[in-house]
């Protein structure tokens, strides 16, 4: 999974991306100019039972890939500060990270979120008028072209959707639509999770940048309020100092990890389980998987010689503790290749090659 980092210049990206990787190797990002990159484990309890459950030679877990600074607005005087190619490195992933400076006084959030959304808007209104207009092209050469007389009539209601500045994630499309719509990767469609950026002083206060975050909801963007300078200096911490750390700031837990899972959860991913002696592995799935697709994440092999899936709910795995005491008490379940993957399922594919 990719997650894009973007916000207005100096709103406190590359400290968030930081504090996110928690000291994972980051790198360039090529053919993109001063963007870089890094993966995370995706922090998981139910990963960590497992893996001191068994002991594995390898821990897989699932992961998340961080990309900032692929999106760069421009302070020059003379250029736009959003130039044609803004949103190029960042097209392919799956949801983005809008960090927005509250903490300078500088600027104003609530625009400064209005700004960044516009720019959006935009470029998937731009991808949308250049299809539209080679799709009429080709409708006036060939009226019998039924396929791309649909995907114009879709493209037609989208344009009047972004022309009314609605984000494409807050039109109810059907799974049809969707599809047809996947492979312009529209930048207003990615689930996107805004992070208000605020001083230490507001972070102890616990006062919301609320009428960004109403904002934000309006949106259908997800909202995390966080100081990312204080982010980082927890990932310098030892473990031994941390936890004395965030009780003294009044932090919970580290919001790195809830800016994670609302992503997570705002691609509607799941989680499930495989493991044997050698691994013990986290994959994530779209909500809505099926058993042959879970095979099929695992080995092309697993999902062509499917056979049946053996299934441990995450519920049983607790009441039981483990899946050969859930074997032995009957809670394993054989399941079809129609059977739909539920978070936290531990499974056990069994195919034939
Ligand atoms: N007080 C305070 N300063 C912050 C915070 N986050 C970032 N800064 C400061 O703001 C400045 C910019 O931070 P960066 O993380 O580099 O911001 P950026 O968005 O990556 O900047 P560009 O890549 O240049 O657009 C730095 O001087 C940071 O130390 C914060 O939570 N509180
Ligand atoms: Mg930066």
């Amino acid at each position: 999974m990719k997650v894009g980092i973007i916000g207005l210049p100096q709103s406190g990206k590359t400290t968030l991306f930081r504090a996110l990787l928690h000291g994972a190797h980051e790198g360039a990002v090529p053919g993109v100019a001063g963007a870089h990159h890094g993966t995370i484990a995706v922090p998981d309890s139910r990963f960590d039972y497992l893996v001191n459950l068994y002991h594995p030679k390898k821990a897989t877990p699932a992961t998340v890939e961080f990309i900032d600074g692929a999106a760069h607005i421009s302070t020059e005087r003379h250029k736009p500060a959003f130039g044609t190619d803004f949103f190029q490195g960042i097209r392919q992933v799956d949801a983005l990270v809008h960090v927005i400076d509250a903490f300078s006084g500088t600027v104003d959030p609530l625009q400064a979120a209005r700004r960044v959304d516009e720019e959006l808007l935009l470029a998937d209104l731009m991808m949308v008028e250049g299809r539209i207009e080679r799709l009429e092209k080709t409708l006036r050469a060939r009226k019998d072209a039924l396929p791309e007389r649909a995907e114009h009539e879709l493209l037609v209601q989208v344009k009047q959707l972004l022309e009314g500045e609605t984000p494409l994630r807050l039109a109810s499309l059907t799974p049809d639509q969707e599809k047809m719509l996947r492979s312009f990767n529209f930048m207003t469609l990615k689930p996107i999770v805004v992070v208000a950026n605020v001083d230490e002083a507001r972070l102890q206060s616990g006062e919301q940048v609320s009428e960004l975050e109403a904002y934000c909801r309006e949106q259908g963007e997800r909202f995390v309020q966080l100081c990312a300078e204080i982010e980082w200096e927890i990932t310098q911490l030892s473990p031994e100092e941390e936890p004395e750390f965030l009780q003294a700031m009044g932090i919970e837990e580290p919001a790195r990890l809830r800016v994670v899972h609302e992503v997570y959860d705002a691609l509607g991913y799941i989680t499930f389980f495989t493991f044997n002696e050698n691994e013990v592995r986290a994959w994530t799935l779209p909500r809505g998987s099926t058993a042959l697709d879970a095979a099929g994440r695992i080995h092309s092999d697993m999902a062509r010689g499917f056979i049946r899936a053996e299934v441990l709910s995450w519920a049983q795995m607790e009441q039981y503790g483990s899946w050969e005491n859930a074997k032995h008490a009957g809670a394993i379940r054989l399941e079809h290749k129609e059977y739909v993957v539920q978070d936290g399922d531990v499974i056990f594919v069994r195919f034939k090659v």
